[in-house]
């Protein structure tokens, strides 16, 4: 990519922004992955911003009704998870313009070359590239502009975020360089835990996906106690006992996933899941597994269900975060304009 000069960092206040696309039910990989971090930031006393990227998931074919009951079932699951939305500002994507204006000069910014390297756009695209639509391309430059129309400088996200946190940076920099100014920072991804990657049930090598066609492959926050333990019982393994050491999980990619998913959920290292489980068989590690997992789970799928029964309180929730991420959005988008050199004058 870029060998950009990079500018001091110094005036920006730690500020955290992520988002998670309303393009299915929320999975067990998004709860641990994002949703589990997203709360724990917040528990921090961080500034944190979080987002159901709307615009961000009709880049493949989203049902109009149906886009609009999993963005409301997604801000459930936020705040079910513990996302206060007087501490947090919990909005969806499209209420805030700057979204799409900033993501607009970024794609002006950002160059061909990188975004041809992007490795989700070829997965999603698949084969079929030519067919695939022009926002699926465009995708990290409006990822970069979320982040950047806050000034956030910290990105909790899952593994498979990190590329597009690179072109993130690369994004700003580039901005910064070519305007002679130190206007975006350079923002810091925070992938931590043991689950930063949580892979499909019935493959250890895909990851767990919200539209991945089978149902089986993933948890939804939305499964009861029964499917739950019904996944995990026929999740794929292989026939041998857990080994004696983390070590001992290489090549053994469903295997690692349960040991990783049973640590994320228990807050434990993969090692101490280890030392209590070494040499037992999947038979026995499978419910514990399935029993964990419901503990943990079973609170959020409840406090969701009684959310969705009024939508119209999900909906004032977003309107209101919008409004507290537009007046830190627009500002920076107003300066924006101003150093690319756009003429502003209907506005004071
Ligand atoms: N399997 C996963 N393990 C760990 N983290 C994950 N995330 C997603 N899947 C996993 C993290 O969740 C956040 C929101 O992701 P997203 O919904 O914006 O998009 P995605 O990564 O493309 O997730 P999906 O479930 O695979 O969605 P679809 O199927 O619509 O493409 C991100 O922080 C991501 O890292």
């Amino acid at each position: 990519m870029s060998e950009p000069v990079q500018t001091p960092q110094t005036q920006f206040q730690p500020r955290i922004f992520s988002g998670i696309q309303p393009s299915g039910g929320l999975t067990l990989g998004n709860y641990l992955g994002a949703l589990k971090r997203f709360v724990e930031k917040q528990d921090e006393g961080i500034e944190t911003i979080y987002c159901l990227v709307d615009m961000h998931a009709i880049t493949v074919w989203q049902d109009p009704e149906k886009l609009r009951q999993q963005t409301r079932e997604g801000a459930a699951a936020f705040i079910a998870a513990g996302i206060d939305p007087k501490r947090s500002i919990l909005f969806n994507q499209s209420q805030v313009s700057a979204h799409a204006e900033l993501a607009w000069i970024f794609n002006c910014v950002a160059r061909m070359g990188w975004m041809n390297r992007m490795t989700q756009f070829k997965d999603k695209a698949g084969k079929n590239a030519e067919a695939a639509s022009l926002g699926l391309y465009a995708y990290p430059a409006l990822m970069a502009a979320d982040i950047m129309v806050y000034h956030a400088t910290m990105v909790p996200v899952g593994e498979d975020q990190k590329q597009h946190l690179e072109l993130t940076r690369d994004i700003a920099i580039k901005f910064n360089n070519d305007f002679g100014v130190n206007f975006f920072p350079v923002v810091e991804p925070l992938i931590e835990g043991a689950a930063t990657r949580v892979m499909s049930l019935r493959d250890g090598t895909k990851k767990m996906s919200k539209s991945d066609p089978s149902d089986q492959s993933r948890i939804n926050l939305t499964d009861d106690a029964d499917m739950i333990a019904a996944k995990i019982r026929k999740a794929k393994t292989d026939p041998e006992p857990l080994p004696d050491t983390a070590a001992g999980l290489k090549d053994r990619p469903e295997a690692k996933n349960l040991v990783n998913i049973y640590a994320g959920l228990s807050g434990q290292s993969v090692d101490q899941v280890i030392a209590e489980y070494a040499g037992a068989q999947f038979g026995t590690f499978k419910p514990k597994l399935a029993e964990l997992a419901v503990a943990k789970l079973s609170p959020i799928t409840t406090e969701m269900n009684r959310l969705m029964k009024d939508p119209a309180e999900i909906d004032r929730i977003l309107g209101q975060g919008a409004d507290r991420a537009e007046a830190i959005a627009c500002p920076i988008m107003e300066k924006t304009y101003e150093i690319t050199g756009m003429i502003r004058s209907r506005r004071g």
